[in-house]
């Protein structure tokens, strides 16, 4: 990936809720393509801004809704899982929520030296576009705390792999729950108190 642009405000701005931009600046770069030209998806890859953002875990969320008939979205952090639309939750008011997360093992970057990550859309409207921190590792069940709950939850979803998510079980992230997430929900109650 070759990082061409400084962080432009403009562009930075689509981190917004509500149509109301937040000003935060969670992105230190990014390159933005339209490689299928103007009837094609844009695609924007970025880079975290590590200083900002949670030292174990960062999460990305979008809120967004179909407003065309060739719909696309994705979203990856480097070197975790993809998510499309078919992996979104509708919200019942029309809208629907992707939120997905990366861990950052032993507090090293996730991609390739850089908190990187690729987006793709086309034919839909976002209302709300963010990364965020996102606490630690080990809570799997996104409730703020590790605690046994998280253990069992790693505990009873064993083997399981493909289209799945931290609140799975998958604390490291890396789209399968097995004995390495077990370790690292241990080492976070261990270290939770
Ligand atoms: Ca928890
Ligand atoms: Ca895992």
């Amino acid at each position: 990936m070759v990082l061409r642009a400084p962080i432009d405000p403009d562009v930075v701005a689509v981190e917004w809720e509500n149509n109301v931009p937040l000003g935060l600046i969670d992105w230190n770069a990014y390159q933005i393509e339209n490689p299928a030209g103007i009837n094609g998806p844009a695609v924007v890859r970025g880079v975290l801004n590590p200083v900002s953002l949670d030292e174990k875990r960062v999460g990305f969320l979008i809120e967004f809704q179909i407003t065309g008939e060739n719909p696309v979205m994705s979203f990856g952090f480097e070197n975790h899982q993809v998510y499309t639309i078919a992996d979104a939750t509708p919200m019942g008011d029309g809208w629907v929520r992707l939120n997905v997360f990366a861990a950052r093992l032993d507090g090293s970057a996730f991609g390739n030296g850089l908190d990187s990550f690729e987006y793709t859309g086309r034919d839909i409207q976002a209302r709300k576009f963010r990364f965020m921190p996102a606490g630690k590792i080990g809570d799997v069940n996104l409730d703020g705390a590790v605690d046994i709950d998280d253990l069992l939850l790693v505990a009873n979803n064993q083997g399981l792999v493909g289209s799945i998510g931290v609140e799975d079980g998958d604390a490291n992230t890396d789209g399968v729950v097995d004995l390495s997430d077990v370790q690292v929900v241990v080492e976070d109650l261990l270290t939770e108190n």
